[in-house]
């Protein structure tokens, strides 16, 4: 794992905010998507690129097209391709392509939280998965292969990166908490996360 620290200056979050914002509202807004088990996530999400992250009764899955509107995802901007690109040479990953960027709110006061989890719906787990967090500061967690295995707390902030590869691509995490009123980024503070990911 590595985990870079306020990797993104401030006029850097902003920009990244920005164009979040425009990638939802391309969407036609973020959804609030079902678990396999019917409960419904306690964060909104909406991706960006070739294909976009699903979560419904059926399953988890990757689709070109976005259900919430019927048309493809907003394409994947320029400027978050070079950043993706930039950060996984630091894991030695020249070629990393990235197809997709998952967006998850957690809006502030809410409970936000995300489950123990292991990110395998791609259909290759070898290219790393590279994330940006943003606004509120999290109580992230992070263990081994096996849900089992013991897990270590840090906290991420706004601006920080933070890529699994190589043997933690496959690590469980969870967000325990969002801590409410860290950060000045957004209006009503909350929490952004981005996630990029090659699925193929
Ligand atoms: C989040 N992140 O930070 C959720 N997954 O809100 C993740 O689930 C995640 O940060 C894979 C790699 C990095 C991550
Ligand atoms: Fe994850």
């Amino acid at each position: 794992m590595l985990h870079l620290p306020n990797y993104f200056n401030l006029a850097q979050q902003q920009e990244l905010l920005t164009i979040a914002r425009n990638i939802a509202q391309l969407n036609g807004g973020m959804t609030t998507p079902t678990m396999p088990n019917g409960a419904r996530y306690n964060c909104s999400q909406t991706s960006c690129g070739l294909v976009g992250w699903l979560s419904d009764r059926k399953g988890y899955r990757y689709s070109k097209i976005n259900p919430e509107n019927s048309q493809p995802f907003a394409a994947m901007p320029p400027q978050l391709t070079e950043i993706a690109q930039k950060l996984a040479l630091l894991v030695d990953e020249p070629h990393y392509q990235p197809e997709t960027c998952l967006i998850n709110f957690y809006a502030a006061n809410c409970k936000s939280r995300l489950g123990l989890h292991q990110d395998n719906t791609e259909q290759n787990l070898k290219p790393c998965i590279i994330s940006i967090s943003l606004g509120d500061d999290c109580l992230f967690s992070i263990g081994g292969n096996n849900r089992k295995d013991p897990t270590t707390d840090l906290i991420l902030r706004s601006g920080d990166a933070l890529i699994l590869h190589g043997d933690s691509r496959l690590a469980f995490h969870a967000v325990k908490k969002i801590l409410p009123g860290t950060s000045n980024l957004l209006k009503n503070n909350g929490r952004l996360n981005l996630t990029f990911r090659q699925v193929y």
